[in-house]
């Protein structure tokens, strides 16, 4: 059977992209969001998220009829779950949201349909998905229970794409394709052959699972490798710039780059499923978001070093997003940091980012100012660069020679 009608549950920074880019492939598509302004944008060929291209993807699928947000599921051939999985108290993953999904899908599922876990999941989230499906439509049955003869088709395809880069590597990147059976896994792959260009690799859900938060763990180790070393060039007043890129000039090494932490709601978040699930295991896992849960405040203590030779510090901090080129404040190192510097009354604190209108409140009430770059290089004498965004990079070195900086991301190595 072929897939016609598919609906599209979360439509959020993956949820949307992936709906918009299967109605331009001419299938039908119902996105179900939690949010009524949400769907009320989006049924105006509007979007509430900020992603290259997105605007203008969705805005064509909803005036060619193939796309339509509600607030409740309806039938359809397939359903794809791009809900948050964030996590709880201590580093517990939270389920709620693929739960609540998973029981407004079930009311709707017919025989011979296909349900999705695109969401970011611990090892045994698909099988979970199954079972809560199961508890709500025992008329059904389901491939935890019944395998290659069930009713009902689930698999994990876990999203891997880049925020800023979102549509490109939807249709670019491989994908991989874990079924609860091999038919599941089958029926999946015939789904995103429809939009893949890159390879669809078939496995397990387990295995599935497990793969997306080893790239994002593999990611947030080879960072704080890089944070760590950041601090220990400090130490030995080493520029840990130069080093990475003469260390890099060997044929098998690749540093990355040290930076202000880690931020974003995956690369800081998955590890901990890892941790979470084998605790006894993942020693360096817990260790490296250890070291990048900590550099924030490493970089709190220099500027405060630093300003305490003003008598009057004025302290701009470059870039509030999570990293460059993005206007995506959340989980971001620099907001951290940002606040922790107006909290401690460490000076005046301005903020330089350039891809927002507004400073969200958690800085506004503390004092900060919202500034341009401009006005920023007029009144600060300090300067804290956390984002590397293309506009900073454009701006003339000598702006900063009269400044006490503290450069997170390497930026005035990169300015002429
Ligand atoms: N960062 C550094 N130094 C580096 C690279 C990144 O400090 O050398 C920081 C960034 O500034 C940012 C954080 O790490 O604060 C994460 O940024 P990122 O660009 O590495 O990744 P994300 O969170 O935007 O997207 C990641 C991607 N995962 C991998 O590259 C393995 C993406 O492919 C995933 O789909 C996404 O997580 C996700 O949704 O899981």
């Amino acid at each position: 059977m072929t897939f016609k009608t598919i609906s599209v549950i979360g439509l959020g920074y993956i949820g949307l992209p992936t709906a918009a880019v299967f109605a331009s492939r001419g299938l039908d598509v119902i996105g179900v969001e939690v949010s009524e302004k949400a769907v009320n944008t989006i049924n105006a060929g509007k979007v509430h998220i900020v992603e290259p291209d997105l605007d203008m993807v969705v805005r064509g699928a909803v005036n060619a009829g193939r796309l339509r947000a509600t607030l409740t599921p309806e039938p359809a051939d397939a359903f794809m779950i791009a809900v948050p999985t964030p996590f709880k108290g201590d580093h517990e993953p939270d389920l709620s949201y693929i739960e609540a999904a998973a029981k407004s899908i079930a009311t709707v599922l017919k025989k011979g349909d296909l349900v999705i876990l695109e969401s970011t999941s611990p090892v045994g989230a698909t099988e979970q998905l199954s079972l809560w499906l199961a508890a709500t439509r025992p008329d059904l049955t389901f491939p935890h229970a019944c395998g290659e003869l069930a009713d009902v088709q689930v698999a994990h395809c876990p999203e891997r794409v880049l925020p800023g880069k979102v549509l490109q590597e939807l249709v670019s990147n491989d994908r991989i394709i874990g079924g609860l059976s091999p038919y599941c896994t089958e029926r999946a792959t015939e789904l995103y052959e429809l939009i893949v260009a890159g390879e669809c690799i078939a496995t397990n859900a387990r295995t599935a699972e497990l793969a997306k938060l080893t790239e994002n763990s593999f990611r947030d180790v080879n960072i704080a490798f890089a944070n760590e070393l950041s601090t220990i060039c400090d130490q030995l007043d080493v520029n840990v710039w130069e080093l990475v890129r003469l260390t890099n000039r060997h044929p098998r090494v690749n540093v990355l780059n040290p930076g202000p932490g880690v931020g974003g709601h995956c690369i800081a978040v998955d590890p901990w499923f890892i941790v979470h699930s084998a605790p006894e295991q993942a020693k360096l896992i817990r260790l490296a978001r250890e070291i990048n849960n900590n550099k924030p405040l490493y970089v709190v203590d220099q500027v405060r070093d630093l300003a305490d030779q003003s008598k009057k510090p004025v302290i701009a901090c470059f870039g509030l997003a999570f990293k460059a080129d993005i206007d995506d404040l959340r989980e971001s190192p620099a907001m951290d940091i940002c606040e922790a510097i107006a909290e401690q009354q460490i000076g005046e604190v301005l903020a330089v980012e350039p891809n927002i209108g507004e400073l969200p409140e958690r800085l506004a009430e503390k004092g900060v100012e919202l500034v341009s770059v401009n006005e920023a290089l007029e009144r600060a004498n300090t300067v804290v660069i956390l984002v590397d965004h293309k506009s900073f990079i454009r701006l003339p070195k000598e702006k900063f020679a009269a400044k006490m900086v503290v450069d997170t991301r390497g930026l005035l190595s990169r300015l002429s």
